[in-house]
């Protein structure tokens, strides 16, 4: 049967990713190709396009023109495709053994093309199994310092980095950050979601005005400060690892934010692994968040001293005073991510997957009590290592 070639959007099948394949010549004619939709997160197709005998595949990925997870009564944007590939592109100029290759995009049919990554494990489902990743938070680390400070005012061209700002508007996704992040799960929304048993514990935090001014004053952080081009969306979902390699992928929330967000994102992730954890298995990921942060403190550092464009770079304290808010907003962040992957609309397999029903209530609570921690005492923390403590007072009911 003859396969069309669409050139205006529609929605592809496997049939359709396999003759896409071929017509960009992305292998050789004649080749046996085999095809699977293997998309498992919130928002997209993803088909992997494999030659059965070399077993060498590509992905192509596909925006729907509506959230997945919520259904066609959830209309979405397709222009996050071109976001999610010149993000990868940008990412690539700077940290290219970080993100997967793109071989091809389309902006009309939404499609990325990429390098397929099956030979590594989505980092969300390693650490549930207890793999611990030992260079994950090396890589993490550089890959963010490196991003950040190459897109913001100290490391590009204070004019070139307004021009690529303009390039990264993304208001669709911003908005299910702001809504699904920082807004909803602090007020009895409709797109909340959590067991009945943990209304009381929930109520708590809608009627916790000290709370809400916390977040409030995130969320607007959020909304106003474009420091760099940030991932948007850095859970360990969005990260493939081995033992050897890390790729960070899915950056079709990207946009000018700041620079706290990401490691904010990536520090609760682990956390809500953590939280899933017995305690002897946990000190692992509180390793990897302090490594995460010294990595990211020191090639933000060097890169400070050695590649800024600023002139005020070299005025005493200013790179202190930069690191502080980092800090201080990445633990804000991070408080806000642990709830909202609690009782939000997006929830995280690590909690959701811990079978025994009292074992899983007692897990979403600690982690209710740890998010209203990170929040409302970030500023009195002055290290990562600290979060072990919050984390063990956050235990005890
Ligand atoms: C409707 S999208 C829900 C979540 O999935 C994405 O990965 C983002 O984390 C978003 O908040
Ligand atoms: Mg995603």
């Amino acid at each position: 049967m003859p396969v069309s070639h669409p050139t205006v959007y529609e929605p592809l099948t496997e049939q359709g990713a396999i003759a896409l394949a071929i017509r960009l010549g992305l292998f050789p004619e004649g080749t046996p190709l085999a095809c699977r939709e293997i998309g498992d997160g919130n928002l997209n197709l993803v088909f992997r396009v494999v030659d059965q005998q070399t077993k060498k595949g590509i992905i192509i990925k596909q925006a729907l023109p509506y959230a997945k997870v919520v259904g066609e009564s959830w209309p979405l944007t397709l222009k996050r495709s071109v976001i999610e590939s010149n993000a990868l592109r940008t990412f690539a100029s700077y940290v290219p053994q970080y993100v997967p290759k793109v071989y091809y995009s389309d902006e009309s049919l939404a499609i990325t093309v990429m390098e397929d990554l099956s030979h590594l494990q989505i980092a969300r489902k390693g650490l549930i199994e207890g793999k611990t990743y030992p260079l994950l938070s090396q890589h993490i680390g550089e890959f963010i310092a490196k991003t950040l400070f190459y897109t913001s005012d100290f490391g590009m061209n204070q004019q070139e980095k307004k021009q690529l700002a303009q390039s990264f508007v993304n208001p669709e996704l911003c908005k299910i950050t702001e809504d699904l992040v920082f807004t909803d799960p602090f007020f009895d929304h409709e797109t909340n979601n959590f067991e009945d048993e943990l209304r009381n514990d929930v109520k708590a935090l809608w009627d916790d005005d000290k709370l809400h001014l916390e977040v409030a004053k995130l969320k607007h952080k959020f909304l106003t400060e474009g420091d760099a081009l940030i991932h948007g969306d850095l859970h360990t979902g969005s990260i493939f690892a081995s033992d050897e390699e890390t790729k960070i992928i899915d950056p079709e929330f990207a946009f000018y934010g700041p620079f706290g967000f990401d490691i904010g994102q990536f520090f609760a992730n682990l956390l809500l692994n953590a939280l899933s954890r017995p305690e002897q298995q946990q000190e692992p990921l509180f390793a990897h968040i302090d490594k995460t942060w010294n990595v990211f403190v020191s090639v933000f550092s060097d890169l400070w001293h050695s590649h800024n464009v600023e002139p005020y770079a070299k005025t005493e304290g200013l790179l202190e005073e930069v690191l502080h808010y980092v800090f201080i907003d990445a633990i804000g962040f991070a408080g806000c991510e642990v709830i909202r992957r609690t009782i939000g609309l997006a929830h995280v397999a690590d909690l959701d997957g811990i079978e025994d029903k009292e074992e899983r209530l007692q897990a979403k609570r600690h982690a209710l009590r740890l998010g209203r921690s990170l929040i409302l005492q970030r500023e009195t923390l002055s290290a990562t290592e600290e979060i072990r403590s919050l984390f063990a007072q956050a235990a005890l009911a």
